[in-house]
């Protein structure tokens, strides 16, 4: 039998799909007989209710008078040598290279006692931070000292290697979604609350940060409602939501678009929705695309980034190149106005979803890392 292992888990805990995945991993390691060890600051979001072989290490950050800024990091490089040491853990898997990787690598100098640590890229972290350049060196730092490092798309790998001349190996280890949370159901009741039976539901689900574009959002579903019967469900908060109310404002759509604020079942909103939009700038790998594509929401969104590589063009969804809100609207029309082809597509997303992206999938796979860099194979 194969040994069970210590794996000691970091990450954002509190937004995005980032830490949306790292945790969903750690419940289904979990259940898998890993003993899991969250170490963060807070209990992670989508944690839940108690869950057998989880546990919850909380960052205490010291707030010194003479700290002009509490040092989040050096807590958190601490706290996970400590907890290592405690609970003998085989493995610290962290989410995002800044700075949970550099905080790793801190912990392993600490304790020298052959702890490894395998790091996830999700995306910000290259995209962005590694633009700056002060911060490439460290980027480059944690990503060279990580004992595997994994990244959530293609793109994602090639953007790392070109932006930071990395050398060493960077597994790809797509996201995934729980096959028995997120599937086709029926919400025909609900929906009634939101749409007329003969309206289609338009959805968008983000946080609301500039690189979404949810502007593209409005305007694509502007187009859309002049063809169709429809309404707009806005998902989520974030720094743009109020120029978008504006801007919904100034088109004349109050009626047509509803802004449901941040909401806790994906599964059952995302549901509600004939298409997902999704046009961002940036987008590593779009969770939110996977998360409709198993309950059988096609997306129509863009190119950018890792979404080509989840959405299959004509099969599963329709992508434009960033900003082209004409291709994207056309193509959300003549999809909803296709009762055969829509259905096609529906079957197509839920097909997809459960062969490349299922959990027990995704999950051995990180597992066959841990192995690997244990020389446990
Ligand atoms: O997109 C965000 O603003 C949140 C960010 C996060 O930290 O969760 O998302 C990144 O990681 C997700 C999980 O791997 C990916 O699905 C998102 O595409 C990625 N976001 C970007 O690349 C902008």
């Amino acid at each position: 039998m194969t040994r069970k292992l210590k794996i000691g888990i970091t990450c954002y805990p509190t937004l995005g799909g980032s830490g949306v995945v790292a945790t969903e991993l750690g419940k289904l390691l979990a259940e898998r007989g890993h003993e899991i060890h969250f170490i963060t600051h807070s209990v992670p979001f989508r944690l839940g209710k108690f869950h057998k072989n989880v546990f919850f290490h909380e960052v205490e950050v010291n707030d010194y008078y003479v700290f002009r800024y509490p040092p989040y990091d050096l807590s958190l490089a601490s706290k996970m040598a400590q907890v290592a040491q405690m609970q003998q853990l085989d493995i610290l898997h962290v989410h995002y290279a800044i700075p949970h990787a550099v905080c790793a690598y801190l912990a392993k100098q600490m304790l020298n006692n052959g702890l490894k640590t395998v790091t996830t890229l999700h995306g910000t972290d290259i995209t962005v931070l590694a633009q700056d350049e002060s911060l490439k060196d460290l980027i480059r730092l944690a990503i060279h000292q990580s004992d595997a490092v994994t990244a959530v798309s293609n793109d994602l790998i090639q953007e790392t290697r070109q932006l930071l001349d990395i050398t060493t190996p960077i597994e790809l280890t797509y996201n995934f979604v729980d096959k028995r949370v997120y599937y086709p159901r029926d919400v025909s009741q609900l929906r009634q609350d939101y749409a007329k039976p003969d309206e289609k539901i338009l959805m968008h689900i983000s946080n609301f940060r500039p690189v979404k574009r949810v502007s593209d959002v409005v305007d694509i579903f502007d187009r859309v409602q002049q063809s169709l019967s429809a309404k707009l469900l806005l998902v989520g908060e974030g720094p743009e939501l109020t120029k978008i109310q504006c801007k919904v404002k100034s088109l004349g759509l109050e009626d047509k678009v509803l802004f449901l604020g941040k909401q806790e079942d994906v599964a059952q909103v995302i549901s509600l929705a004939d298409v997902l939009l999704l046009p961002s700038e940036k987008e590593s790998f779009g969770l939110v695309a996977l998360e409709a594509m198993a309950c059988g929401v096609p997306t129509i969104g863009s190119t950018a980034g890792g979404i080509p590589e989840l959405v299959t063009h004509g099969e599963t969804g329709y992508l434009a190149p960033i900003g082209d809100v004409e291709a994207m609207s056309q193509y959300a029309i003549d999809l909803l106005k296709d009762e055969g082809r829509y259905q096609s597509f529906v079957d197509a997303c839920v097909d997809r979803a459960r062969r490349v992206f299922c959990n027990d999938r995704i999950t051995h796979e990180y597992e066959a890392i841990y192995y690997k860099v244990l020389g446990l194979e």
